[in-house]
């Protein structure tokens, strides 16, 4: 048999050295299945059980790997399901590239059925490049410009083929005019600001005497510098959310993450220092940066488009985290007065002992912190962490100590639910030996996390290693929105939009035989962490959490947060009055 135009494809997939594709079939892409199912396992085919999770996984496998996520889905519905965890690869910058069915070319312009305008609706999230193939010699092209694009724009790119053309006859571009002759690869180039900015920058760094660094995802791979920087400045480190795996969280000066999620030694760092150094980061909340004016600045990012954006900044360097670091250490004068940093030191010590007690709060039945608390200090090495938008995010953010050689990832600048499990699973085939921990709101697992259960069951039994941990947050509250109901309208929480029917995610687990563990009780919180932690095969911890815990602020003080807690777990009537009030000085002291 004359090999198609979607063998082709496959080939060239190969040549991109793509091992596994996540999605789901249709009439829309039959023919670029079969040409896999040739591909004799060359290319796995994860099946999910709905597109959105093949995009997370794609996007997730892109975030743990550093390798482009490619998704694959039918034309019409299966394209439209895509979309939310494509949005979610492009707003965090991951290279991942959509593979995606049309009708037939003859019946196109004919209101045919499933016949959706994928070019128009693809042109935004796939804006770097979304191109459908109308002659098989474009198939090369088109594969090596997606891939090409998608690495060098760390973006979101996409392929349209039809059904038509998927089975024809393959064919490379003929030498004459008006063909394109494309090749295979990328590499990332060393990009370093000019020396005169790293002079500039350096004179900044050695006049300040309270360094402040904030870094985030794009600091990835540039640790070693980073805590270098750190040492010769004196500085204390904030780390933005998408970059808190960047650096552990055991080390005396890391002040965890920063913003709204944020921990109050982050808070103070910003509001106290008089220099800046961000890494990396496009952390959105200026307000949690210092007030302008308080410090000088320096940025690093390898995208220019991002600098001197959140903060005017008085140096901007454009280049690579790890390599404009490792030109500026050399320029770097070691500080001989600790004071500050001891200061910084200090106080994380203090917010440490902080949150051993918010967790330690009682609940009805079970502080959320209390759980994160208790798995912060059981986390396997190696282990990889997701979480999903909701409540768990702000655990996940404070209350988790990461050590070095852990990963972690969430939906940073989409902020969507329902990447959690899916993440999770994609982090769990591109390494089957380490275990994967997902954090995750019931909202999200009625929403998607519990199809993705489905997918575990499917798969579970290949992997090397099984240990797999989907900790709920049952809580049957859509609880991060019912506080912003409450706290920033000054609204009582709306039942009928906030109150989530049960389910059972314990037995649900069972029945598809993955282990499930229920936890009602606060001493039942450690025997299933370990449990879980020992278990053969994946499980989901089913924790029955307090809804009315506040995700509070970062910056009110310890014996505000106890009685705070306390008085609300009385059922104090004026809990309400009180919460607001504390966000409103919160919200003051950003915006004075
Ligand atoms: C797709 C999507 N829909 C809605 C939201 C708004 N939202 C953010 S967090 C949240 C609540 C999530 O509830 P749950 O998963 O139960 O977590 P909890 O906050 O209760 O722990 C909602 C509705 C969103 N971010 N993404
Ligand atoms: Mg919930």
């Amino acid at each position: 048999m004359s090999k198609t135009v979607s063998d082709h494809l496959v080939a060239r997939l190969l040549d991109w050295n793509v091992k596994r594709v996540f999605g789901y079939p249709g009439d829309g892409i039959n023919g670029i299945m079969g040409a896999l199912n040739r591909a004799d396992g060359q290319i796995d085919f994860i099946q999910v059980r709905h597109e959105e999770m093949a995009a997370f996984m794609a996007c997730g496998h892109a975030k743990f790997t550093g390798e482009t996520g490619v998704c694959m889905a039918t034309s019409g519905p299966g394209a439209i399901h895509l979309l939310n965890g494509l949005y979610d690869a492009k707003m965090d910058h991951q290279p991942v590239v959509a593979i995606i069915g049309q009708q037939a070319r003859a019946a196109l312009g004919g209101s045919y059925q499933q016949e959706v305008d994928l070019i128009s609706l693809f042109k935004d999230v796939a804006g770097a490049y979304v191109h459908m193939a109308s002659e098989p010699s474009q198939t090369r092209h088109l594969v090596d410009r997606a891939f090409r694009i998608a690495q060098a724009a760390r973006t979101v790119t996409c392929i349209i083929i039809p059904n038509d053309v998927q089975e024809m006859d393959a064919a490379e571009p003929a030498r004459k005019h008006g063909t394109i002759h494309s090749g295979t690869g990328y590499s990332r180039p060393r990009i370093l600001p000019a020396d005169a900015d790293l002079q500039k920058a350096a004179a900044i760094l050695n006049t300040g005497e309270k360094v402040a660094m904030l870094i985030g995802a794009g600091a990835f791979g540039a640790e070693e510098e980073i805590l270098e920087t750190a040492d010769l400045l004196g500085a204390g480190i904030a780390k933005a959310l998408l970059g808190k795996a960047v650096i552990p969280d055991d080390l005396p000066y890391v002040t965890g993450s920063i913003g709204l999620l944020g921990t109050k030694p982050s808070w103070d760092l910003m509001m106290e220092c008089d220099t800046l150094l961000m890494i990396g980061s496009g952390f959105p909340y200026s307000e949690f940066l210092p007030p302008e004016g308080q410090a000088k600045g320096v940025q690093i990012d390898i995208d220019g488009s991002m600098l001197g954006l959140r903060y005017p900044m008085d140096v901007n360097l454009q280049g690579d985290s790890k390599e404009t670091l490792r030109a500026l250490i050399p320029l770097l004068q070691l500080k001989r007065d600790l004071t500050w940093r001891q200061h910084i030191a200090d106080e994380i010590k203090r917010w440490w002992k902080i949150l051993e007690a918010r967790a330690m709060n009682e609940a009805r039945p079970i502080n959320p912190q209390r759980v994160f608390w208790e798995l912060s200090s059981r986390l396997p090495d190696h282990c990889i962490l997701t979480s999903d938008s909701g409540s768990a995010a702000n655990w996940f953010a404070r209350d988790l100590r990461l050590r070095r050689g852990m990963m972690a990832s969430l939906s940073g600048n989409l902020a969507t639910m329902c990447p959690g499990v899916p993440y999770a699973i994609a982090a769990k085939f591109a390494y089957p030996d380490r275990t994967p921990i997902a954090l995750v709101g019931d909202g999200a697992m009625q929403m998607l996390g519990n199809n993705g259960l489905v997918t575990i069951s499917k798969y579970w039994t290949q992997w090397k290693d099984p240990s797999f941990i989907i900790l709920v947050l049952n809580n049957h509250d859509l609880n991060q929105v019912t506080w912003e109901q409450r706290v920033m309208v000054g609204d009582p929480r709306f039942d009928a939009s906030q109150e989530l029917p049960e389910f059972p995610y314990a037995q649900y687990a069972e029945m598809l035989g993955l282990e499930g563990i229920r936890v009602e009780e606060p001493e039942e919180i450690v025997p299933a962490l370990e449990r879980a932690l020992a278990a053969k095969r994946p499980v989901v911890l089913d924790v029955v959490t307090d809804p009315n815990v506040p995700p509070m602020p970062p910056h009110i003080n310890f014996e505000q947060a106890r009685a705070f807690a306390s008085s609300i777990l009385k059922g104090d009537g004026n809990a309400m009055d009180m919460i607001r009030q504390t966000y409103k000085e919160a919200i003051k002291n950003y915006f004075p």
